[in-house]
């Protein structure tokens, strides 16, 4: 008999929880924009959306949307018993790589801005950055037992190294070359990035790959890294454009 892996009250709860966690940071970013000149917010606006984006996705995951059952047939051997075929349908939420494919190339954006990036290292971040996602949605959706799962992870991963070499060699020149209290502030607001993001496959690895925890313990694990990644670095980000008024970019 198949089995199933699917959302429990944990999980429903923590989906809604992360949802107004989400609406009331949007409305809270977008508050502080009235703090600065129309034409230096652009910061604000890039923050605001990605917090909106994710209340969507929250949203829809919450009430049952973008989510399906995928099929994975595992083949157990035993001992001196012949081959066995199990079936598992575990529900994976295709609306987070919907939410990550807009809302990662907007935090990108904000860290290029911070920087100083030129457009064309900007482009080209943001394209590995689509890259990782649309592989890594390939990679949840692969059948098990195939090489093609692992493949397209490992696909993504080189991508999520392009990105990372984006921003650690050019995007910390050019925060660089600004000097002083800009140069400080990037350095950790990306140190922070990259911490937040390298745990992302790790719980896929864990989680999507190798099944080894429920749907309820993955939505809890991307739920924090979600706050953590969208909410604090938001926050964190808006509140150091107000202290650090060379931050702010004129439109
Ligand atoms: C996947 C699986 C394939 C390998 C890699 C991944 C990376 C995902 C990342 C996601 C970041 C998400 C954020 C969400 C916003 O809050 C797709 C999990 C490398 C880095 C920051």
């Amino acid at each position: 008999s198949p089995e199933y892996q699917s959302v429990g009250e944990t999980g429903k709860r923590t989906l809604w929880a992360v949802f107004v966690i989400m609406t009331l940071a949007s409305a809270a970013f977008a508050g502080m924009s009235w703090t600065v000149p129309v034409n230096k917010r652009i910061f604000h606006f890039i923050t605001t959306l990605i917090t909106i984006f994710a209340a969507l996705s929250y949203f829809a995951m919450a009430t049952g949307h973008g989510v399906a059952y995928h099929h994975i047939v595992v083949n157990e051997s035993h001992p001196h018993v012949p081959d066995t075929q199990h079936d598992i349908y575990r529900q994976v939420f295709w609306a987070r790589y919907v939410d990550w494919s807009v809302t990662t190339p907007l935090l990108l954006l904000d860290l290029c801005l911070l920087a100083g990036l030129n457009g064309a290292h900007i482009l080209m971040a943001i394209i590995a950055d689509v890259i990782m996602i649309l592989t890594g949605l390939f990679a949840a959706f692969g059948s098990e037992g195939t090489p093609q799962k692992w493949g397209w992870y490992t696909i993504a991963c080189i991508a999520y190294l392009v990105v990372i070499w984006h921003l650690a060699l050019h995007g910390r020149a050019m925060a660089m070359s600004k000097g002083g209290n800009v140069a400080r502030f990037f350095g950790a607001l990306a140190g922070f990035t990259l911490i937040l993001w390298t745990a992302y496959p790790i719980v896929w690895g864990i989680a999507d790959g190798a099944r080894r925890v429920s749907v309820d313990a993955e939505i809890m694990c991307y739920a924090i890294l979600d706050v953590l990644a969208k909410v604090g670095f938001g926050a964190w980000l808006l509140i150091m454009h107000n202290r650090m008024p060379e931050i702010g970019l004129e439109l």
